[in-house]
């Protein structure tokens, strides 16, 4: 089926077939960067949940292993959900600690071991049967509200793991809460007193993650190991998915491992209802340490937004994310940079460039780029400086999602670009500002995606996604974004905030997709200062066992 063929990504990670959420347990390991996913390996809709598993050598092209773990226990009958994986300092045993369902669905943590650690893939794990399970949910705790495992430091003094299992309290106000366990060995595993952390209001929280970011001193520009939590100028990201409204959120503070409680810098943008991670499709993100590039990788999944009936019909379902690396923001203080990992870059084939294109009121300028599925795109915007100075827009308090994307017409906004275009630009993805001045005088700049003509098709879910990121005195308004066929990951201002939307054209496809510069503010005239635009190279995909002929 010709129309489900074009909607395969072709770089981003995908399974060989069926379905695929949360990532799970990634790592670096003997050369080999391994990325293990919630996986249906039998139909491409959630189910049957275990780990599909696949590794590489440049976290863009995979090879794809058998499924290391699969619902064969009593107690993981009814999935194998996600968890994590450490290496034991002290013998080198590879650990998987994960949550299993019964078939009650009751959630319980077990254990599984690579069987020889000495091999580079993890090809062949076994479930610790003696031991399992290792953790059941703590008097007080739902027995369907327990999960996702995730350790976030290693005290070499005592040779101590603490570990973060998110929860929700509901006796309280349907609050969220992470909990710490200290464990040694993965099997005996201590709660701590109190919680990690909690927002009232915000539901059950999923696939906790705390990390460490260097915030200033000689660190800065690097990602940080989970040893170095209690390093001299070191902030504490607190990241946690809301499984209530299905986003993640973050926000940035200080984790004290004595007394295992995280406190936010600011209370107003706490986890749940501050800082998104992504603004679009993205969920259940995760975040490990690259010792090869000294960094903070992070991977999210990309849900599909069609129905489930389509995704049969496909035989797959979901994408990842493209990997981002992670750094704490020095120039704004307040926020993380999410951005492409560079590797993307090497990717990058032939170059379009296009420079001072100004861009009137209410217009459209075609960017003629070639094929234009798979492209890396930057773009720098000037607004009209007379009008940035002088327009007041009444307080109009602006919201991607609710005041009418990017055919609504304001005095600074919107402007941007049509990906996955057709030419009458009645099939088209917009990524795009919205600048508004308060009377106040103060400014609020937007990053919005709108996915409302996004698609012909009738059996998807459109939406338009966004919030406001931080723009400095002088800084002009920049834009990244990846298009890859049905997925669109846009980030503005070198990563202060994305947006990823998955979408599915009928008409934008092939030699049929286009570019397009937009601007349909009222009040002011766009000047594209430099835009470049790539053609993307594809990523290769080899199935196991690998032969030459794959
Ligand atoms: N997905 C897993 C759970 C996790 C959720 C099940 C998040 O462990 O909480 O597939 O998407």
């Amino acid at each position: 089926n010709q129309m489900l063929t074009w909607q395969r990504a072709g770089f981003h990670f995908r399974t060989v077939k069926n379905y695929m959420n949360d990532p799970s347990g990634p790592m670096y390991y003997k050369g080999w960067y391994h990325l293990f996913y919630q996986h249906n390996p039998n139909y491409a809709y959630w189910g049957d949940i275990s780990w599909g598993h696949a590794v590489s050598r440049d976290l863009l092209n995979w090879f794809h292993l058998p499924v290391a773990v699969k619902p064969d226990r009593w107690y993981d009958i009814y999935g194998v959900w996600t968890g994590s994986i450490t290496v034991m300092p002290d013998d080198g045993r590879v650990v998987m600690l994960y949550t299993g369902g019964t078939k009650e669905k009751y959630q319980i943590m077990s254990v599984a071991m690579a069987a020889d650690p000495s091999d580079p893939l993890l090809v062949e794990w076994v479930k610790y049967d003696e031991v399992n399970p290792v953790l059941r949910p703590p008097p007080g705790i739902g027995l369907t509200d327990f999960r996702d495992p995730n350790p976030i430091w290693y005290n070499t003094t005592d040779s101590t793991w603490q570990l973060v299992i998110g929860s929700k309290n509901d006796s309280l106000q349907h609050t969220g809460i992470a909990m710490v366990y200290t464990t040694k060995d993965f099997i005996n595993l201590t709660l701590l007193p109190g919680v990690l952390h909690s927002v009232d209001h915000v539901g059950m929280w999923e696939c906790v993650d705390l990390f460490p970011v260097a915030s200033s001193g000689p660190l800065i520009g690097r990602g940080l190991d989970r040893s170095m939590m209690l390093a001299d100028n070191v902030k504490h990201v607190l990241k946690a998915s809301m499984n209530d409204e299905w986003h993640d959120y973050y926000a940035i503070g200080s984790y004290d491992v004595a007394t295992h409680r995280w406190v936010p810098d600011d209370e107003s943008v706490d986890v749940g209802i501050g800082m998104r991670i992504d603004w679009g499709k993205f969920y259940a993100s995760r975040t490990f340490y690259d010792p090869v590039k000294e960094r903070r990788v992070m991977w999210g999944y990309v849900g599909e937004t069609d129905s489930g009936d389509a995704d049969v019909a496909k035989g797959w379902a979901s994408f990842q994310g493209i990997p981002r690396t992670v750094l704490f923001d020095v120039k704004t203080g307040t926020n993380v940079l999410t951005w492409p990992i560079e590797e993307v870059e090497s990717l990058r084939m032939t170059r379009k460039d296009f420079s001072d294109i100004v861009v009137n009121k209410g217009s459209t300028v075609e960017l003629h780029v070639g094929d234009a599925n798979q492209l890396d795109i930057e773009a720098e915007f000037e607004m009209d400086k007379d009008a940035l100075e002088t327009a007041i827009e009444a307080d109009i308090g602006y919201n991607c999602s609710s005041s009418g994307g990017a055919v609504s017409r304001g005095v600074l906004g919107p402007f941007g670009l049509f990906v996955l275009a057709n030419q009458d630009l009645t099939e088209l993805t917009a990524t795009y500002f919205y600048v508004s001045r308060a009377t106040d005088g103060s400014l609020h700049t937007h990053l919005c995606h709108d996915e409302m003509r996004s698609s012909k098709a009738n059996d998807i879910v459109k939406r338009v996604v966004g919030g406001t990121f931080t723009v400095l005195d002088g800084e002009l308004l920049s834009l990244r974004i990846l298009v890859d066929h049905s997925i669109v990951e846009s980030f503005a201002q070198g990563g202060r905030t994305s947006a990823t939307s998955r979408v599915y054209p009928t008409e934008a496809i092939y030699e049929r997709a286009r570019v397009f510069l937009f601007n349909n503010a009222t009040g002011a005239t766009i000047t594209a200062k430099a835009v470049k635009v790539w053609q993307m190279n594809s990523t290769s995909n080899q199935y196991y066992p690998f032969t030459s002929s794959n």
